[in-house]
């Protein structure tokens, strides 16, 4: 038998090497991928977001007019990032004088549908039946509201629904003061009942508490923060919506 040149052999031997070291190295990257990936997948620790499950949720902590809402300054100001005196955080929301601020809720909702807000006065002036805090329709018509009466040196609040009054608070306001807001609209009861403290737990009745009741289906498209009179300005925080009752000190 004819001998293989010892250089064909030593050829061969390369050429089988490589092709063995390639697959082994393929073998290696397979086993790495499949570990990295069938592995435990580390899980990020949750971070608190107060804002889950609000439809309106607003610190005005963000530089400007914050996405989702629309100022009106019709004869006034609107400032969303107001430090004379801080409601909440490092920034509040100042309302001035016939202006308004509103916030779309898209898509509307309809059943129950709520509204707070930290509220202060730093002065005011008299003036009678001025929104404060109101859910309007999709026409933006006020349906369910807080307005305030200022005489002197107290101010009471009373719900309106629709363009029913209820009796207004015997509990009163005043300035310099830092008030929790409620206004819920019930569909199911035909209400609207407005409620402030002073410590964030939301009263159901007594003094603070005023509601009106008409009888009435509405849908709610926008939270509305109104100052329609010369007389009246405000500080706002901590701003809160919802399809659902929002109870005492909300998130
Ligand atoms: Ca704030
Ligand atoms: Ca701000
Ligand atoms: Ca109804």
């Amino acid at each position: 038998m004819k001998r293989i040149p010892w250089i064909i052999l030593v050829v061969i031997g390369v050429f089988a090497y490589s092709v063995s070291a390639g697959l082994l190295q393929e073998r290696q990257a397979a086993v790495i991928k499949a570990r990295s990936s069938g592995g435990a997948t580390p899980t990020p620790t949750p971070t608190p977001d107060p804002c889950d499950g609000y439809l309106v949720c607003e610190d005005a902590e963000g530089t400007g007019t914050p996405t989702g809402w629309t100022d009106s300054a019709a004869g006034g100001t609107v400032n969303w990032d107001y430090t004379t005196t801080i409601l909440e955080g490092s920034q509040s929301l100042y309302v001035d004088e016939d202006t308004a601020d509103v916030f779309t809720i898209s898509p509307s909702v309809s059943g129950l549908v709520s509204g707070y807000a930290l509220i202060r006065f730093p002065s005011w002036g008299n003036i009678t039946d001025q929104f404060l805090l109101s859910l309007t329709d999709s026409g933006a018509v006020s349906r369910c509201a807080a307005r305030i009466d200022i005489s002197g040196t107290a101010a009471v609040l009373e719900a309106r629904l629709n363009a029913t009054n209820g009796t207004a608070t015997v509990g009163t306001l005043a300035t310099g003061t830092t008030y929790h807001l409620w206004v819920d609209y019930n569909d199911a009861a035909d209400t609207c009942t407005v409620a402030f403290s002073t410590d964030g737990t939301k009263p159901s009745s007594g003094d603070n508490v005023s509601v009106a009741t008409y009888v009435s289906t509405y849908a709610l498209t926008y939270l509305r923060l109104p100052s329609q009179h010369t007389n009246i300005s405000y500080i706002a925080d901590h701003i809160r919506g919802d399809d659902a009752a929002i109870g005492s000190n909300p998130d």
